[in-house]
């Protein structure tokens, strides 16, 4: 059995080639997101001093199904897998736009929250704003950058005005923007 930390390796391995620098290892994703694993493992393998020498499609497999947020899919021929969210490279994953409920959060860092009083969400560097409708769910996100806040974005009322929101495959809410006035202060953890 592969190791859950050999596991997380290949899963950060993976988000960044398909969400982010697929040149990392010389493949090119689809205008969907979607790359060839023989692909994958062929050209992962061949790089000289890679941790992964043994990367290969049951491991891959592995990663994709015992993954704890379902950050990847594999297509239904199983050739292909994508992130399922997360993308900072323009892909059309080709989401429908849903409905949200009426609130969902997003968790952040302190430390951003001038900024974000000032300018609402932005997407950064990704191509959405990521929300969700867990509270841990955002207070372990905020946690990546500092001492977690957790915003409350009153989602149903933007999507009544107009706001596309998107529900990607592993239950992330995913919108363009949300505008200052549309968010508050849900709580804050010391850390
Ligand atoms: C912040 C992970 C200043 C924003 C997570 C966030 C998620 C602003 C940071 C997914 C701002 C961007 C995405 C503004 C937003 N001024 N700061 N106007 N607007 N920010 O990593 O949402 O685990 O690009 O609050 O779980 O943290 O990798 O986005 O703190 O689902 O699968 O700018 O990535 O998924 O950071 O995370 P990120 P995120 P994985």
């Amino acid at each position: 059995m592969t190791s859950t930390k050999q596991l997380n390796r290949i899963s950060k391995f993976l988000s960044l080639i398909l969400r982010h620098n697929p040149e990392a290892i010389g493949i090119k994703l689809d205008s969907n997101g979607w790359a060839n694993i023989e692909e994958i493992i062929t050209k992962t393998n061949k790089i000289r001093h890679n941790e992964f020498r043994t990367l290969h499609s049951s491991l891959i497999k592995e990663v994709v199904r015992k993954n704890d947020k379902k950050r990847f899919s594999v297509s239904t021929d199983e050739k292909y897998i994508r992130a399922n969210q997360g993308h900072s490279l323009h892909v059309d994953l080709q989401l429908q736009p849903t409905s949200p409920p009426e609130v969902l959060y997003h968790g952040t860092a302190s430390r951003f929250l001038t900024s974000i009083t000032k300018h609402g969400l932005k997407p950064q560097q990704r191509q959405h704003v990521h929300l969700s409708t867990d509270v841990d769910a955002a207070i372990a996100v905020g946690q990546r950058y500092g001492k977690p806040i957790v915003l409350r974005v009153k989602a149903q009322l933007m999507s009544k005005q107009g706001f596309e929101f998107y529900q990607a495959k592993n239950n992330v809410w995913l919108t363009n923007s949300v505008p200052e006035k549309f968010i508050s202060i849900f709580s804050s953890h010391a850390s």
